[in-house]
């Protein structure tokens, strides 16, 4: 057992997993339900997102729009797959409506919109959400407010130069109510990297951020980060967390084009059977 799994308890690493795994089966049933979606993307933040929706964020299902409510900021639109399942989790939307995920008229749009419950942005072009996470974290704190705004983007959002204007004036202004998680999955639409970003970590931290690496499918790893982060109190933080494209099922991970995927109708059984089988 690791030192990280030490420091989580049982019980709780027991629950967040279970949750990951429900999490991952309601990405693979939309994903089949319209034979293709961001399906890898889903798969590979399914733990970040449960550890922090199911251990970290403040919030009421029952009150989904409560001003006083901690934010969760998409930047990345595509990865609505993955907010739309934790958000059935957690019972802020019925599981019945996410076979409706892509199809025209629904609420559950491929690139996600501001106007379904739990969905803070609207999404789509890439480079915005950290912008617009400042933006929260300095309104709380002009509105005296303690909710707090976590923002998921991607690797591929760190070749924006809006995000970094971003990063100066969280910077700047000591968001300490700011903690970014940058997912890693070292991929954008066309396969690999087209532009290096390493060294994430050094260059948020030049920026007058806190930042720490974690391995982003490693739930007692990432429940630590989040406590780490939420004991740095003057400083914007910043987690920069590898996640594996595909995680938990293996014909996913192995596409070499994994950004969006259709898959045939026999593939999906098997995805979901190779998803049980690790379990
Ligand atoms: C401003 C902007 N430029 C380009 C695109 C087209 N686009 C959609 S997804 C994507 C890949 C981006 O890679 P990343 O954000 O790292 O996502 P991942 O590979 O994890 O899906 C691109 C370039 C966009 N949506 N917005």
């Amino acid at each position: 057992m690791s030192e990280t799994e030490l420091r989580v308890p049982g019980a709780l690493h027991a629950e967040l997993a279970e949750r990951a795994r429900n999490i991952r089966r309601k990405v693979l049933a939309m994903a089949s339900g319209r034979g293709q979606g961001y399906v890898g993307q889903g798969l590979g933040v399914a733990d970040l997102l449960t550890c922090l929706y199911f251990h970290e964020l403040h919030y009421d299902p029952a009150h989904p729009a409560d001003p006083g409510r901690d934010r969760f900021v998409l930047s990345i639109g595509h990865y609505s797959i993955a907010l739309f399942a934790v958000l059935a989790e957690a019972g802020i939307l019925a599981d019945e409506e996410l076979a409706t995920y892509g199809e025209d008229g629904s609420r559950l749009e491929m690139s996600s919109m501001a106007s379904t419950p739990g969905v803070e942005i609207t999404g789509g072009s890439l480079g915005h959400g950290l912008g617009v996470a400042a933006g929260m974290a300095l309104g709380a704190r002009w509105s005296g407010r303690s909710f707090r705004v976590f923002n998921l983007l991607s690797d591929g959002e760190l070749q924006e130069g809006s995000t970094w204007e971003a990063a100066m004036f969280a910077g700047d202004k000591a968001l300490s109510g700011l903690t970014a998680l940058v997912d890693v999955n070292r991929t954008q639409a066309d396969g690999d990297l087209v532009l290096e970003v390493e060294p994430v970590r050094d260059k948020f931290e030049s920026f007058g951020w806190w930042a720490m690496g974690v391995d982003g499918n490693d739930i007692a790893a990432v429940v630590n980060a989040l406590r780490s982060a939420r004991e740095e109190t003057c400083k914007p933080k910043v987690l920069v967390c590898r996640t594996r494209l595909g995680c938990g099922v293996p014909l996913i991970m192995q596409r070499e084009r994994a950004h969006f995927v259709r898959v045939a109708d026999e593939e999906w059984a098997q995805a979901a059977r190779q998803l049980e089988e690790r379990i």
